[in-house]
């Protein structure tokens, strides 16, 4: 029988746990055991991957020339003089960030209409050109430094899709344009976490058709960012999760087929169900990331100011990203004037404060005694120090050793050992929270892995109270 806190794995019934097990939660303790992990052949998250999921949580920035135009798509002929953000403050918009309690921001360097927040050298469709700070102004730069001074960490978003570019359509040009661009955005602003590659591309059959060199991209990327994460629906590092709407697939493996999603922006239903749910037998790590919008649009809309989604809404989302193994990407556009509207602020501060009060009660100091039921099913006992009533479940496997639960439950005592299901669910990676719809009085928790792969590594198991 193994007795700790958090369970070690078992292979061919000899027990062991990872290690250099990291506590996924920093308030937990280091795992004592030291015996190395038999690490079995299943794809591990490199190091950047690693650092990019434990942010949890990212603000997306779209800002831009559709920001002065109302429009969502830019179509690359708007006047650089209609950009004059003339209350800029990035410093606003990391400090909302901060305090939203999101860990780095990604802003969109270029958008489809070519206009580029920095001060290219490649084209005449940017800050350069434009009034604001009689253009002198460097958005990029001052996005990252605010950013950086907040403790955020740096994600850029660069469309490949150009709908300005005179050589967009002309594919090896258009491929060193494009290169050179990525050059500036990732030699010139420091460390970069994130390069976002969007799979949009709106041209019709007469339309230009650029073949895209995704190896020569990547390996740009790779070479002067080698710390970054790059996402795409092919990744490869980090994989859209296949909607826009704030919801992750359940299951959610951080596999994949790299078979199914070759490259960005292919449609199909194979390929959207590889982006939600991942694929339990894949060979290459590449998590999921949720990205949707505090409104309906990506970009700032006065029209849409009274349409900021909920509290509630934004919860729901947080539990259906972060929760099913995700990491969420919560777009806040700055308006027009340079600033996030007093809408948006007001409500990130309040998305804040509502999962600050889901999560104040947690049962701390649990000693959870593990051991093995028949039918190669591990099972967790932990005697609660009163009955109380549990609100929320929060599990997460130790994934620098891979993800590996395909199945669980949890159930609570409620009285004189009777055991009620309190969850259940598939797959749980880096991170899995259940809320219960109605809180549950328990004395004793008990967590089953009914199915995992070949070697279960360490499982955190986090139980929280409902406020009364
Ligand atoms: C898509 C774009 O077409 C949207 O405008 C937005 O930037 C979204 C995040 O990605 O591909």
């Amino acid at each position: 029988m193994l007795s700790r806190r958090a369970f070690a794995g078992l292979v061919a019934g000899a027990a062991f746990a990872a290690a250099d097990a990291r506590p996924m939660f920093a308030h937990q303790p280091k795992s004592a055991t030291v015996r190395p992990l038999p690490l079995a052949a299943r794809p591990l998250p490199t190091p950047a991957q690693l650092a990019w999921q434990r942010d949890e949580f990212a603000l997306f920035l779209h800002f831009g020339v559709n920001t002065f135009t109302n429009r969502e798509w830019g179509d690359g002929t708007e006047d650089p003089s209609i950009f004059n953000p003339s209350l800029l403050d990035c410093g606003q918009w990391a400090r909302a960030a901060r305090a939203a309690g999101a860990r780095a921001v990604i802003l969109t360097a270029k958008h489809h209409d070519g206009f580029c927040l920095w001060p290219s050298k490649t084209t005449q469709h940017s800050v350069a050109s434009s009034p604001w700070r009689s253009g002198q102004g460097d958005v990029v730069r001052e996005c990252s430094d605010a950013a950086r001074a907040e403790g955020l960490r740096v994600g850029l978003y660069c469309s490949p899709w150009d709908r300005n570019a005179s050589v967009y359509g002309d594919s090896p040009r258009y491929n060193d344009f494009y290169i050179a661009q990525l050059t500036e955005l990732l030699t010139q602003y420091g460390d970069i976490a994130e390069v976002w590659f969007d799979g949009a591309n709106g041209e019709g059959p007469n339309g230009r058709r650029q073949v895209y060199d995704w190896p020569r991209i990547w390996g740009t990327v790779r070479r002067l960012q080698p710390n970054a994460v790059m996402f795409s629906d092919a990744g490869p590092d980090v994989r859209w999760i296949g909607n826009e709407r704030g919801s992750a697939g359940d299951p959610n493996w951080s596999t994949v087929n790299p078979a199914i999603v070759t490259a960005p922006g292919v449609d199909g239903p194979e390929i959207i169900r590889s982006l939600q749910h991942g694929d339990r037998d894949g060979t290459v790590w590449r998590p999921g990331e949720t990205d949707v919008s505090i409104r309906p649009g990506w970009f700032h809309h006065a029209a849409e100011d009274a349409k900021v989604k909920s509290v509630d809404d934004l919860v729901g989302i947080w539990f259906s990203s972060v929760g099913r193994n995700s990491k969420l990407l919560l777009n806040v556009p700055p308006a027009r004037d340079g600033l996030i509207a007093a809408a948006d602020v007001n409500r990130l501060r309040e998305f804040r404060s509502a999962r600050e009060a889901l999560f104040a009660d947690e049962l701390t100091g649990l000693e959870w005694a593990w051991r093995v039921v028949p039918g190669r099913q591990l099972e967790g006992v932990a005697v609660l120090p009163r009955a109380t009533a549990i609100s929320v479940i929060r599990m997460g496997e130790l994934i620098e050793h891979g993800q590996q639960v395909v199945r669980y439950r949890v159930d609570g005592d409620v009285g004189h050992g009777a055991w009620r299901e309190l969850s259940r669910g598939e797959t749980i990676g880096y991170c899995k929270m259940d809320r219960l719809a109605v809180p549950v009085s328990v004395t004793r928790l008990r967590v089953t892995i009914e199915e995992f792969l070949d070697s279960p590594s360490t499982v955190l198991v986090r139980a929280f109270a409902a406020r009364t």
